[in-house]
C-alpha cells in the first residue's frame, strides 16, 4: 500500500500542476458550488490525484478528520487552503532534502 507521504505527494502534484491555484482546485471539486468540499467531493479529488481508488475514500475521510477545524465534516475554503499550504510546505522541505 502507498505510504501516507506518497499519497500526500500525489495530491500536492495534482493541485500544483493541474490547477493554476488552490482556489481553482477547490472550485473544480466543489461540484454543487455550496462553498464546501464534502467527503464525497474530496474523494473525487483524491481519485483524480491517481491515488488507488480502493483507498481514496479512506484518504478523504482521514484528511477531513485531521484538518476539519470546526468539525462539520467538510472543508470550507479556509480549511482547504490551510491543508494545501502545509502540503506545499512539506513538499518544499522534501525537495530541499533531495537537492
Ligand atoms: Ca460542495
Ligand atoms: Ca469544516
Amino acid at each position: 500500500m502507498a505510504s501516507k507521504k506518497e499519497i500526500l505527494q500525489k495530491i500536492r502534484i495534482l493541485i500544483t500542476q493541474k490547477f493554476n491555484s488552490p482556489e481553482e482546485a477547490f472550485d473544480f471539486f466543489d461540484k454543487n458550488k455550496d462553498g464546501y468540499l464534502t467527503g464525497k467531493e474530496l474523494k473525487k479529488l483524491v481519485k483524480n490525484a491517481k491515488v488507488n481508488s480502493l483507498i481514496s475514500g479512506l484518504v478523504a475521510s482521514k484528511m477531513i478528520e485531521g484538518l476539519d477545524a470546526d468539525k462539520n465534516k467538510k472543508f470550507d475554503w479556509a480549511e482547504f487552503k490551510k491543508a494545501v499550504d502545509s502540503l506545499i510546505k512539506e513538499g518544499l522541505k522534501e525537495e530541499k532534502k533531495l537537492s
